[in-house]
């Protein structure tokens, strides 16, 4: 007889942030998981992670809405069921529950990890094998101030953590913007690829500006420069610059994939597994992206160490990651609440190897940093 999921456990980790983190619609001096501890009938726990960006400034999934909703809502529609029945388990979470991308992404990730346990085998392996062991991360740059992030940058290039540099601008002018990555860029030179992400923050005509001065500074790509409905305005400045545009909030899942490459987009498009609703709706995306000739790149959510491994099995399975990824979401936690963290080094990460995603949780930590019930 197959094992029963048994329990579904929530728990809120509020983690420091190394320095504060400047987003065009927030400031983050602290990220909050969502960790899910699934038990089996059998003895094995899958872990999984549900993690977003400042409350609700990012999307309209909060921390607390993630473990609200599994806890009232999704959770019951697990418990007692078979173990293995992944696709089973995901087509009833979505026939039943409309959106809540984040809250299925964690589920999802915990029944795969608990399948791999189960099988002895990575979570890669369960998604068909990964093609690389070793992925390349680049650093986001976003103290709010062009000095300390040249600083930051150096010390990152001296360290071989990361050769390639994101800048968070869209909260000041943009001028001031441009000026920032402008500086940052001549500093860095040849020695670093700069790109911008502006999360939404420009109408089209502030875009058009502020990216032919990006462009003309040498910057590399540009992420999300208007809002993530405005689908048309994307396909048109990814037309009218030679910089390519990347598509984050815009582009969820595999319909949208679909639909931007159909309105005639030509850019790059980042994986999540937070928006994609788990590893396997982001690998959709990538198929679909990839047959429409778009530049795929491994996006985070500033996850911690579990969402983070989740994402590094999907994106190692991928044969091009044209943008790399982003993975460096514990780096930027003051602490961790795994026993074994993730290994970076020479400007990447390793996959992490072991059953399952590859992560022990550190019971004291995490007893530490959860919230009080
Ligand atoms: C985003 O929109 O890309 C990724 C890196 C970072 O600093 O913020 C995230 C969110
Ligand atoms: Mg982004």
């Amino acid at each position: 007889m197959s094992a029963v999921i048994e329990s579904i456990e929530t728990l809120l980790v509020d983690l420091p942030t190394i320095r504060p983190h400047k987003l065009s619609m927030a400031t983050m001096a602290c990220q909050t998981l969502v960790i899910v501890r699934m038990r089996h009938s059998d003895g094995i726990e899958g872990l999984g992670e549900g993690t977003t960006i400042g409350g609700l400034s990012y999307g309209p999934e909060s921390p607390e809405s993630i473990k609200l909703n599994i806890d009232t809502y999704l959770a019951p529609l697990l418990i007692g069921e078979a173990s293995d029945a992944v696709n089973r388990l995901r087509a009833r979470l979505d026939g039943q529950a409309r959106g809540n991308a984040i809250a299925k992404s964690a589920l999802e990730t915990a029944l795969l990890d608990a399948q791999g346990k189960r099988l002895g085998v990575s979570l890669s392996t369960l998604l068909g094998g990964s093609r690389h062991a070793h992925l390349p991360v680049l650093w986001t740059l976003a103290s709010g101030d062009t000095h300390k992030d040249i600083d930051e940058a150096e010390q990152r290039l001296d360290d071989r953590r990361h050769g390639d540099f994101k800048l968070k601008i869209g909260a000041n002018t943009v001028d001031a913007d441009v000026r920032h990555v402008a500086a940052i860029k001549a500093a860095l030179g040849d020695r670093a690829g700069v790109r911008v992400d502006v999360n939404q923050a420009w109408d089209e005509a502030s875009a058009v500006r502020g990216i032919a001065a990006l462009q003309d500074a040498g910057v590399e790509l540009i992420e999300q420069p208007i809002p993530a409905r405005d689908h048309d305005g994307l396909v048109r400045l990814a037309e009218r610059f030679r910089v390519p545009v990347l598509a984050d909030e815009a582009v969820a899942d595999a319909r949208d994939g679909m639909t931007l490459a159909i309105a005639g987009f030509s850019g790059a498009v980042a994986l999540k597994i937070a928006k994609s609703a788990g590893p396997r709706g982001a690998l959709a995306l990538a198929e679909v992206a990839r047959a429409a000739g778009l530049g795929l790149y491994g996006g985070t959510m500033l996850e911690g160490t579990i969402g983070t491994a989740a994402s590094l099995h999907a994106w190692s399975t991928l044969g091009e990651l044209r943008w790399g990824t982003e993975m460096f979401g514990p780096l930027l936690l003051k602490d961790d609440i795994v026993t074994t963290p993730l290994r970076y080094h020479e400007f990447g990460v390793d996959l992490p190897s072991g059953p399952g995603l590859g992560i022990t949780l550190d019971e004291d930590k995490l007893a530490h940093y959860a919230r009080p019930a």
